[in-house]
């Protein structure tokens, strides 16, 4: 006789997650399901179907080893029903029973998916977030604008992660004024920890050769962590060799160095491999062992206890129609250039090659570069939000959408960002190399060599007057602009309508 199911999604691999407290050995039966559904729900990298199916696979066996009952359903088993309601319900039938327990899904539609199966689903708070959704709902209660540096703040006053009593280790609460050092004229550092193929890994190589080989993104060379303890050595391989640098290079591109300094961490911690406030301990004592400078450790801790939970928040706060918003009317089709065809302006094709390559992108490149240009010509924010979600191995639409229709995008009209992202060539030279192997000028503000992004961020800048021109923080911008004289503004505005005529 079996009690309740638990069901364990391909985000919740984590052996102290809430669902899994509530399991009884003796009488419950954990369920996971490879499904069609989420597979698809967006063509996704394929390196990310690899990694999310191999790492359930290898947490299932983790779960066994335990002593506990899984119940596994692979992608290509017959009596697949290929979503996760109907695996609900064929397993439900199995065992004759109506009881389920589930940790609350990170996303809208799969929260509205399993309220709707004729079961008895009990949700579990996520006990992965140091912030859970009432508390950033409370914090949030009342408050004109929603910044997350005072978010932040309180939550280091929450896990006491650099804190010295009431005060900041070393005074001040942010660093960033020391992180924004232009790319460095090389780099030493190698990279994230790279992993060779468990069993899992190759057999579901093959499968998604199979099945997903006409999705966007290369296959070969996986070598992203599968297991808790594979990620976890990623980590201590980045607190050891790349945290040092973090902070000065976070906002530096450079080519052929699709990583930098960065952690790469991100897939662990959104598909529950890590859990942030570990990853967090670990960094802070770093700083205290004396093995990675302040800048650097609070810039990262930032990043997660600051952004990634304040992002989260936001997501549950706006509710399911948050990737509807579309506060500057842009409607453009992605143009193909996100999808691999080249455009001839480097920083585009190479942020878009590592990400076919790699499924990963850094946040200067996708917030500067890819973000920015979407931005500046105009793309339609859902459509660049699917491609977003599809292309990232982190991403999951809590994480995503707020950075993109939000930070990015800003067609939340200024919920996550108090200006929009938007840059000209300047600011891509000053933080990259980029510009030194392109075929456009960036020194050049107009005409068919010119690099585009200086006409189209005058362009944005103008057609959108009304919506920005009383923000003080975009003041200066427009008396720069005010200050040009009219036939160069003329020059400017045409060769960017031309650009974006072309643009297909
Ligand atoms: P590092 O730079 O080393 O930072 C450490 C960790 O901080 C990350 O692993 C991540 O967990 C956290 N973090 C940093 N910035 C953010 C942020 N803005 N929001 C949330 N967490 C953050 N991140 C995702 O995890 N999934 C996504 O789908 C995703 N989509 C994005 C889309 C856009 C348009 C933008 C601008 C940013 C997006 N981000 C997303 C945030 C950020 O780009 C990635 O978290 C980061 O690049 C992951 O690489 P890393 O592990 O090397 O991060
Ligand atoms: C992303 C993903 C993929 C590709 N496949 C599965 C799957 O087959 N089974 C599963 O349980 N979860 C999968 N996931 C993760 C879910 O989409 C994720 O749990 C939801 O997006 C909620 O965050």
């Amino acid at each position: 006789m079996v009690e309740k199911l638990i069901l364990i999604l391909g985000d919740q691999l984590t052996e102290d997650i809430s669902s899994l407290r509530e399991l009884d050995p003796g009488k419950d039966v954990i369920i996971m399901a490879e499904v069609l559904g989420e597979a698809s729900y967006v063509a996704h990298h394929p390196k990310k179907i690899i990694l999310i199916f191999s790492a359930m696979r290898s947490f299932s066996d983790k779960l066994r080893s335990l002593g506990y009952r899984v119940e596994y359903s692979f992608f290509d088993d017959p009596q697949n029903t290929q979503s996760l309601s109907g695996e609900l319900i064929r397993r439900a039938e199995q065992f004759k029973c109506s009881k389920v327990t589930v940790t609350q899904p990170n996303e809208w539609r799969v929260i509205e998916d399993l309220s709707n199966v004729p079961l008895t689903v009990e949700f579990k708070e996520d006990n992965r977030f140091i912030s859970q959704i009432s508390e950033f709902n409370d914090w949030a209660e009342g408050r004109k604008q929603l910044r997350m540096e005072y978010f932040y703040r309180d939550m280091r006053r929450k896990t006491g992660l650099l804190m010295d009593g009431e005060k900041p280790v070393g005074g001040k609460w942010n660093y960033d004024q020391e992180n924004r050092k232009p790319a460095p004229d090389s780099v030493l550092h190698t990279g994230p920890k790279c992993f060779s193929n468990t069993e899992h890994t190759k057999s579901v190589i093959d499968l998604v050769s199979e099945r997903f080989s006409e999705n966007f993104g290369n296959i070969a060379n996986f070598n992203f962590a599968t297991t808790q303890s594979q990620a976890e050595e990623a980590l201590d391989h980045f607190i050891d060799k790349a945290l040092p640098d973090f902070g000065a290079y976070q906002d530096a591109m450079m080519m052929d160095q699709p990583f930098l300094f960065h952690a790469i961490i991100s897939p662990y911690l959104n598909i529950g491999l890590l859990k942030p406030l570990d990853v967090c301990k670990k960094a802070e004592k770093a700083f205290l062992d004396g093995r990675a400078p302040l800048n650097s450790v609070e810039g990262f801790i930032r990043q997660i206890i600051g952004w990634r939970e304040y992002i989260r928040g936001i997501y549950f706060l706006q509710g399911p129609n948050y990737t509807q918003n579309n506060y500057l009317d842009h409607n453009r089709p992605l143009p193909s250039l996100y999808w691999g065809k080249e455009s001839g302006l480097n920083c585009l094709d190479q942020c878009v090659k590592q990400t076919e390559e790699f499924s990963y992108a850094h946040h200067i490149q996708r917030l500067m570069v890819t973000g920015n240009f979407a931005l500046l010509t105009g793309v339609s924010p859902y459509e660049i939000h699917e491609w977003y979600l599809s292309v990232y191995i982190d991403a999951f639409e809590w994480v995503e959408a707020p950075n993109t229709i939000g930070m990015s995008q800003f067609a939340d009209g200024g919920v996550v960002a108090s200006k929009p992202y938007v840059s000209s060539g300047a600011y891509i030279n000053k933080m990259s190399n980029y510009c030194k192997s392109c075929k456009f000028k960036v020194a050049e503000k107009v005409g068919k060599d010119a690099c585009p992004f200086n006409a189209l961020y005058w362009h944005f800048l103008s057609r959108n007057r009304d919506k920005f021109q009383g923000n003080p923080r975009m003041a200066q911008m427009y008396r720069t602009w005010d200050r040009m004289n009219e036939d160069h503004k003329n020059n400017v505005i045409k060769s960017a309508d031309e650009f974006l005529n072309g643009l297909n």
